[in-house]
């Protein structure tokens, strides 16, 4: 009798042990999606993040979501106008691109705007001659940034200064997209740039 409780408490505690392990990590993913929009603007499923887009480089070519395909993917959403966030977090996807050396041709980094209205091609081909030659920054008219931004679950939103210009309050995220182009996870900057190179080229 006691032998076959126990045996019978040893059979239904292994699922109980796979259910408290799969909730555990639902919980884990749950949590880094809260983390990763930055607050909660609906709860989406990380393999929601991304889907098709067609936007134009900083030299004038078309990049779209068939870009993303056979190699590893950097996006980071801003703008130039961007006081710090921006510039730190390209300074630093930049020294991570100098840690890959020749493995920084086998990535993608890009740089997508949030600000259509200033920052066209040209601000951005400006703008981007302060970083790494391989990131490319990319943006496109209201419509089609608005599409990305909204696939990518960034928040975007105007913020007027009192001097009548404006700024912009944005996630400040660095997404990384596997060789499929499917997210994978926010691909963390606050480390070294070798640590955070060797990270990525386990992508390649
Ligand atoms: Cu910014």
């Amino acid at each position: 009798m006691d032998q076959t409780a126990s045996a019978a408490t040893r059979v239904a505690s292994r699922p109980l042990v796979i259910v408290a392990s799969f909730a555990g990590s639902l919980l884990v993913g749950l949590l880094l999606m809260l983390w990763a929009l930055g607050g909660v603007r609906g709860v989406t499923a990380p393999a929601a993040i991304g889907g098709p887009f067609q936007l134009t480089d900083q030299s004038g070519a078309t990049v779209t979501e068939a870009s993303l395909q056979g190699r590893p993917t950097l996006i980071f959403f801003g703008f130039t106008h961007c006081p710090d966030v921006c510039p730190t977090s390209l300074f630093e996807i930049s020294e991570i691109l100098r840690a890959m050396g020749g493995d920084a041709d086998r990535v993608n980094a890009y740089f997508i705007s949030v600000d259509p209205e200033r920052d066209d091609a040209a601000a951005m081909k400006d703008y981007l001659s302060s970083f790494d030659p391989h990131l490319k920054g990319l943006t496109g008219d209201a419509e089609t940034i608005a599409k990305v931004t909204s696939e990518y679950r960034v928040y975007a939103k105007k913020v007027p200064l009192k001097d009548g210009d404006y700024t912009m309050d944005h996630t400040a995220l660095t997404y990384l997209m596997d060789r499929d182009g499917k997210f994978v996870a926010p691909f963390n900057l606050s480390r070294t740039p070798a640590e955070a190179a060797a990270d990525l080229k386990k992508y390649l």
